[in-house]
């Protein structure tokens, strides 16, 4: 009866907030989330979290009974009126597509090309499936575990014996603890040393409590999945889930600065955005996959966050113009820190379109700001072709699932239907006009599975790297530097990537975009906020870091 009541007594007052939140009949509702917050965080365990700030009505958690009703036409999307229908620059791509698979690590260590550089390696940490780290002061980074959604600290190259966090994700294939940012510019109380930070950070969260619970139950044919090279390798990441996930989910966290002795803890989760985790009806069988994960604070000091088309959404945010409204699946979405909309976003003021940033992709592994102009780029996962780095400007469409790289998508590359920003395929969906398609600033043919993306805003590798741009990937081991042309619009690329297209790794090579390699993969890079060095960490728990050679 206690424990009815105190359900009870949580439901009402989430019921209250999210109505006051909803209906906007105050002018003020972050305060109200924040005192209810306040009220309820007292009494809670610091790892639970207890809240959602502002209810998404558009967004359907990904545990609902109710799947997104179907597209009815007269809501407003416009697809492309582009009357071209024979693109000149159409034609058939090479029909061979090599498969790659996911690089192991130099015996040797990892090596780069250019003489006055070196690798130093910082720690390897022995843990497994890092996916993002973030620095919170010189020599002082949190690290992110996937599979058990530990959040480590690291300080002066040593891991500290206690996570800062430990949440329950589901982590099958590509679920789990993903993303990590950290804002010290905010109105979070401020200490001697500025600031309280907040730590925003995306996972899988699990549905029954525990870590793995997503388990497969079962295993199907593969071949009811066409949009999966690797199915039939990861038989074990496919198949039902024995507890589906509660949801992708974005949080908020105060570093706690209670405690000193380096021993501070991650408090007070407020939950942002809840995000659809599971595959769409009747893909319940493919791949976990498809999650994104980046999280970055831009300039503006709002929150950005990849999400991919987790395992097969088709809806109108993947240019499917007769799929279901935008469910938060497949694009890059953008709150404030308090999980509120931002003013004029670019596809419309209402959610779920309010949220979106960008849209159209499958998924992605990077983002990162340029610091000269602001704009956002990212790195795009084709299937069995065609990866991509983007210019994501407001309201960017990827064109996937139309679009993969500059070709049709499908199995197999289709003809180059989409390589002209300013004659892109019909069909695409551009949400009244406001959605706007552009081409892939390179476009891989075959797959290397790009990852991070970071742009070294320092020049202590020397001047011919500063706001330079550095990818990662995951089936060459390889770290690429690319720079961007004299308006910052593109790359500065040679032949025989001029042309924006690399049919292979060898393309890469040839064209001087590979700085290294031999790192295995790597899933995140940093500049060290202390010394201005690219900090690199790979997927195996190691973190190298990029310095001058003397
Ligand atoms: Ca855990
Ligand atoms: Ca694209
Ligand atoms: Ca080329």
């Amino acid at each position: 009866m206690q424990h009815y009541l105190k359900i009870a007594k949580s439901f009402s007052l989430l019921s209250l907030i999210l109505i006051l939140v909803i209906g906007n009949t105050t002018p003020s509702p972050i305060i109200i989330a924040k005192q209810a917050l306040a009220i309820i965080s007292s009494r809670s365990d610091s790892n639970t979290a207890t809240i959602t700030n502002i209810q998404l009505p558009g967004i359907i958690p990904n545990n609902s009974d109710n799947p997104p009703a179907p597209h009815s036409s007269g809501t407003g999307l416009v697809t492309n009126t582009n009357p071209s229908s024979s693109n000149p620059q159409s034609a058939a791509p090479p029909a061979i597509v090599h498969r790659n698979t996911r690089a192991r690590p130099a015996l040797g260590g990892a090596t780069l090309n250019d003489p006055n550089l070196k690798v130093e390696q910082i720690i390897n940490t022995g843990l497994k499936r890092t996916s993002s780290m973030a620095f919170l002061g010189p020599n002082d980074i949190l690290l992110l575990e996937k599979d058990t959604g530990k959040v480590h600290r690291i300080v002066n190259g040593k891991v500290l014996a206690e996570p800062v966090l430990d949440v329950n994700v589901a982590n099958r294939a590509e679920r789990g603890l993903l993303g990590i940012a950290i804002s010290n510019n905010n109105d979070n109380g401020s200490t001697e040393n500025g600031n309280i930070p907040h730590v925003f950070l995306y996972y899988t969260e699990s549905g029954g409590g525990k870590d793995g619970d997503d388990a497969s139950i079962s295993k199907v044919s593969p071949t009811t999945d066409t949009d999966n090279a690797t199915a039939t390798a990861n038989a074990g990441t496919r198949g039902l889930d024995m507890v589906p996930p509660a949801g992708n989910r974005l949080y908020r966290y105060d570093l706690d600065l209670n405690n000193n002795n380096n021993n501070n803890k991650l408090t007070n989760p407020l939950l942002l955005l809840n995000l659809p985790a599971s595959p769409p009806p009747g893909r319940e069988g493919t791949e976990k996959n498809h999650n994104a994960g980046k999280v970055l604070i831009g300039p503006d000091n709002d929150v950005y966050v990849g999400v991919g088309d987790v395992a097969g959404h088709r809806g109108q945010s993947e240019n499917n113009p007769n799929g279901t409204a935008p469910d938060g699946t497949g694009g890059i979405l953008r709150i404030t820190q308090d999980g509120q909309i931002v003013n004029n976003p670019p596809l419309g003021g209402t959610i779920p379109l309010a949220l979106y940033y960008a849209y159209g992709m499958r998924n992605t592994f990077g983002m990162d700001f340029d610091p000269i102009t602001g704009d956002l780029w990212d790195t795009e996962n084709g299937n069995t072709f065609g990866d991509e780095i983007n210019l994501v400007k407001p309201g960017f469409n990827s064109g996937w699932s139309q679009v993969a790289g500059i070709w049709e998508a499908g199995s197999k590359p289709g003809p180059a239907i989409a390589a002209d920003s300013n004659n892109p395929p019909k069909d695409l969906v551009t949400f009244g006009g406001k959605g706007v398609y552009r081409a892939p600033e390179l476009a891989t043919l075959q797959t290397i599975a790009p990852t991070a993306l970071k742009f070294l805003n320092s020049d202590r590798l020397g001047k011919q790297y500063e706001n330079t741009m550095f990818v990662g990937d995951v089936d060459n081991g390889h770290l690429y530097n690319f720079k961007l042309n004299e308006d910052r619009t593109g790359l500065s690329l040679d032949s025989p990537l001029a042309d924006k297209i690399a049919n292979n790794p060898e393309d890469l090579k040839e064209g001087g975009a590979v700085l290294g390699q031999g790192f295995g993969v790597i899933t995140d890079m940093q500049v060290g906020p202390g010394d201005g060095y690219l900090y690199i960490l790979t997927l195996n728990g190691i973190i190298y870091r990029i310095v001058p050679s003397s």
